[in-house]
């Protein structure tokens, strides 16, 4: 387990910048700036979903001393924080099974989850 407060910063800072990397062109499909690809919009929810087990082992003791975004909030009450990410683990397995359908209508709703549920801890713990 890392223990060194620069790298748990970059850690989590990095895995946030794939969880970016991967739902921007699920964001495109979803406005229709990019064409639909099933296969592809199914993959990228897929690889969202493992990915949200990832960034809250970056969140260590000491590492809200960083000049990063990370408000204090998340260290004061690390049970909601972390309650966040289960919601982001349940919403984007929903999004993965829903993707599968290969219908827009049907995933546009999961798709929905998943955004509000960034929003709701940038909202809460990020500057
Ligand atoms: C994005 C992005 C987020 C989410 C959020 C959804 O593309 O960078 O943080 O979508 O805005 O509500």
């Amino acid at each position: 387990y890392a223990d060194d407060v620069e790298d748990a910063i970059e850690y989590r800072q990095g895995v946030f910048q794939a969880i970016k990397w991967y739902f921007g062109p699920m964001a495109g499909m979803a406005k229709g700036d990019i064409e639909y690809d099933a296969a592809e919009f199914t993959r990228r929810a897929e690889m969202l979903n493992q990915l949200s087990y990832m960034p809250e082992e970056g969140f260590i003791a000491g590492s809200d001393k960083g000049d990063t975004d990370a408000l204090p909030a998340i260290w004061e009450d690390m049970d909601q924080f972390s309650a966040g990410f289960d919601k982001l683990q349940e919403n984007t397995a929903a999004l993965a099974e829903a993707s599968k359908s290969g219908d827009m209508a049907t995933i546009m709703p999961a798709f929905a989850e998943v955004g509000k549920t960034c929003k709701g801890c940038h909202d809460n713990f990020r500057d």
